[in-house]
């Protein structure tokens, strides 16, 4: 690595002559050029800095990342980069980063302590938890990325553990739980074949995605139509034909009187929906009262923009879009989120628009290989009892197999949940009322969490274990479908800067042995990956190289089969009326109900271009972007604010039931009069973040309180109103 043979030897030569002639003498110059000179060279990897794990190639020099490009042969990146994956490089290079692992007295005492001890102990209290409590008592969290998936999952279902948990409830459980219900699962929009697009709450010009922003570029360049639904003029809303304002919360009632408008008109496709779905007549029955005007006193959006947006969809079907979305409208935000997103379901049902081009579509993923069970003996899947109550009958049965991180901190405080392993997550911070999930995580008998930077979660563990980071380590491989799929992996692009860091695949092998269940973790990771490449004319070792390839995968056909109970899309739902929930959608208000008192408004928020959550606040290149442009604000509409006597950067205080604090105020005409925005990337708690204190900021959760929505347990994070006033 690093150093070229020749390179080297002139390095040598001058470090000798250096030597030798005393240090006064070092020839600086000459030492310059030739670090200068020497090579530079590419190794793949995948961006770490969020979910989406474009495919990057590291650019070497002298052992040390000089920069980071998108990877061509990556269905994610597509040969392009969001500004985050360049941030992502100061993790690598955090003078604070976790260095050696450390154990937290119950007095709140840190320790650095050795491997061996601090494995050796963690084995022994699991041990006796698992022995004494059972294994509805432990748990394991993540933000899933394919290494903690493979590893973590196997050493749970060793242990006969199944509560394996994910951020999700804070993200998108309500559309995962609302789109699988209709549609069998969350489609990919083809946006850029598209002639019609309507995004509600989907921002990809700040709630990035590489590929698909492209995707997004195409078709406005295009003769495609994009609205952009949101309460706020978003940075998507910019580029798009038009923005429609709404007040938070309500989209399930303009999407109700969308539907209705499209069967009044009866544009929507006979055929789709005489073949390929259940329930339509009671859902056509249903919609009696949800008319346009209707839906006008609830959500502020004219009837005619409604009807307007409903024609052109219509008329541009099947080729036409209600786009999916991810989080912001209906991911986990309000009581009617599981419903709003079955809604938007329906109208994407009734263009008819399934696996056609410029429609959804359900792509599939190429046919991966995997390791021999005959020698490789894999764990039974688990037959305990959840912890955190999803998918149990008489707690959350709605609940996705995601779980609910929020719900299970209320279950520690009262002692029905012992044990957890947390990896590359940070719940304290990143779920609604901190001081819910601070006492409940921070009051297991054990909690370790596996981390490269002293998250809050990490505050409250009792073991921290430091992994490498991800440009120092490789890692199981990825397969994801598309109009073509492509495999990808990352691999070691620097050595390990820390000797006492180790990563996560190693630990859980560690781990395993120590608790008896060694069997599981005796294949290497070349032998697992050399596996899932077995059907791929490809070698590991030219793999390695690569880093990511296209593979050519199976196209969708219109109109499949659907991934629901009868095999068709179903806007009557069995499973929904089995467990007490509504069989068909209709409207629900949110919970906070929609009358707002003075000064009183709706606190939403939202990703910037530049952050990843609040996991980037601490990386001095992407908080310089924040600093330079002033974004941690108050975001408040112009006419209120002038109304209540309020300037652009004003300082205001913000009060909800449960928090107070005072933040400055950006005066703009882009928002909806009853809401205020923050951006969700800062407000960190944890003192280790030096440089995210160089700034004022609020996190947007310490204002919810904990709550739990009654169909599939989310979340809930923009229940909430909160007062604002002039300090
Ligand atoms: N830069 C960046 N990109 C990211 C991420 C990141 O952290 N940073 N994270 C990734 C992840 S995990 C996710 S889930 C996605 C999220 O991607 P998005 O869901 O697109 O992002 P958000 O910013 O959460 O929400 C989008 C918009 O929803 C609006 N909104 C809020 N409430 C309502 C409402 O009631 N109705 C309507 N119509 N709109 C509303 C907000 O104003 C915001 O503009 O982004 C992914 N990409
Ligand atoms: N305030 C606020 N809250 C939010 C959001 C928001 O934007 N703002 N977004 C919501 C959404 S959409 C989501 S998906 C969730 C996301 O919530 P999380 O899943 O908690 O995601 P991140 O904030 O990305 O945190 C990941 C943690 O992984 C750590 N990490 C980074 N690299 C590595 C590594 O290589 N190894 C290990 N072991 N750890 C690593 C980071 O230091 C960070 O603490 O949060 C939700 N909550
Ligand atoms: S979208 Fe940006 S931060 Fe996320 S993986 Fe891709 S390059 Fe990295
Ligand atoms: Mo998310």
């Amino acid at each position: 690595m690093g150093l070229t043979r020749r390179k080297f030897l002139k390095t040598a030569g001058l470090t000798a002559g250096a030597v030798g002639i005393g240090l006064s003498g070092f020839d600086f110059k000459a030492w310059a050029e030739v670090q200068e000179d020497s090579e530079v060279v590419k190794r793949p990897s995948l961006c770490n800095v969020c979910a989406s794990h474009c495919g990057m190639w590291i650019h070497v020099k002298n052992d040390r990342i000089w920069k980071v490009t998108g990877h061509e042969e990556n269905g994610r990146s597509q040969g392009r980069l969001c500004p985050r994956a360049h941030g992502g490089i100061d993790w690598v290079y955090d003078p604070y980063r976790l260095k050696q692992p450390i154990k937290i007295e119950d007095d709140g005492s840190v320790r650095p302590i050795g491997w061996n001890q601090a494995l050796d102990e963690i084995a022994e209290r699991l041990t006796e938890i698992l022995e004494e409590e059972g294994p509805e008592k432990v748990f394991y969290a993540h933000n899933p990325r394919r290494t903690g998936v493979f590893y973590g999952n196997r050493f749970m279902h060793a242990l006969n553990v199944s509560t394996i948990m994910t951020h999700n409830a804070a993200c998108n459980t309500a559309r995962g739980r609302g789109f699988g219900a209709t549609m069998g699962g969350v489609p990919s929009a083809d946006i850029g074949n598209s002639k019609y697009v309507v995004m509600i709450g989907r921002n990809y010009g700040a709630g990035i995605r590489t590929s698909q922003l492209k995707a997004v570029n195409k078709a406005v360049k295009g003769d495609t139509t994009l609205v952009c639904v949101d309460p706020r003029q978003n940075e998507t809303s910019i580029i798009a034909d038009k923005w429609v304002p709404i007040k938070p919360g309500t989209d399930l009632a303009m999407v109700l009187a969308m539907c209705k408008v499209i069967i009044d008109d009866d544009s929507y496709n006979h055929e789709f929906i005489e073949e390929h779905t259940i329930g339509f007549d009671q859902f056509a029955d249903s919609l009696d009262e949800y008319t346009p005007e209707w839906a006008e006193e609830l959500t502020d959006v004219p009837a005619d923009t409604i009807r307007e947006m409903a024609r052109g969809l219509a008329d541009a079907a099947p080729a036409a879009i209600v786009h999916p979305t991810w989080k912001g409208a209906f991911g986990c935000n309000y009581e009617n989120s599981t419903e709003t997103a079955r809604a938007v379901a329906y109208l994407n049902a009734l263009l008819g628009n399934i696996n056609q081009d410029g429609g959804l579509k359900f792509y599939n993923g190429p046919s991966t290989g995997s390791l021999d069970p005959d020698r490789y003996p894999a764990p039974s899947a688990p037959d305990t009892k959840r912890a955190d109550g999803a998918g149990v009958e008489d707690e959350y049965p709605l609940a996705t197999g995601h779980g609910l991180p929020h719900v299970l901190a209320e279950r520690i405080k009262e002692g029905r949940v012992k044990a957890g392993f947390v990896r590359h997550h940070n719940p304290v911070r990143n779920f609604p009322d901190y001081d819910h999930m601070e006492e409940g995580f921070g009051a297991l008998d054990l909690l370790v969490v596996f981390e490269t930077q002293r998250s809050e979660t990490a505050m409250v563990a009792d073991y921290v274990l430091p992994e490498p980071s991800f440009a120092e380590r490789e890692e199981i491989i990825e397969s994801r479908g598309g109009s073509r799929g492509y495999l990808a992996m990352r691999t070691q692009a620097i050595p390990k800067m820390y000797s006492k860091t180790r990563s996560f695949d190693e630990i859980i092998r560690e781990l395993a042995v120590r608790m008896g269940v060694g069997e599981y973790f005796k294949f290497t990771m070349d032998e697992a990956n050399a596996a899932i490449l077995e059907p791929f004319d490809i070698s590991l070792i030219e793999f390695k190289e690569k880093g990511s390839m296209m593979v050519d995968v199976p196209q969708p056909e219109p109109w499949p089969e659907l991934g629901t109970p009868s095999g068709k899309f179903e806007f009557y739902s069995e499973t929904f009326e089995k467990h007490g929930a509504p069989p068909v959608a209709g409207w629900l208000p949110p919970a906070t109900g929609l009358e707002f008192g003075d000064n009183e408004f709706r606190l939403v928020h939202g990703k910037e271009a530049y952050h990843s959550h609040t996991a980037t606040a601490n990386t001095p290149q992407l908080l310089q972007i924040t600093k330079d442009y002033d974004t941690n604000r108050l975001w408040i509409n112009a006419s209120v604010a002038e109304e209540m006597g309020l300037a652009d950067g004003d300082e205001v205080k913000v009060t909800s039931d449960i928090f107070s604090d005072t933040t400055r105020i950006k005066v703009t005409e882009r928002i909806h009069p009853e809401t205020v925005y923050y951006p969700g990337s800062y407000g960190n708690r944890t003192f280790h973040y030096r440089v995210a204190h160089e700034i004022d900021s609020l996190n947007p959760n310490d204002f919810v309180k904990y709550q739990v929505e009654s169909i599939v347990g989310h979340a809930m994070v923009n229940e909430v109103i909160v007062t604002v006033e002039k300090v």
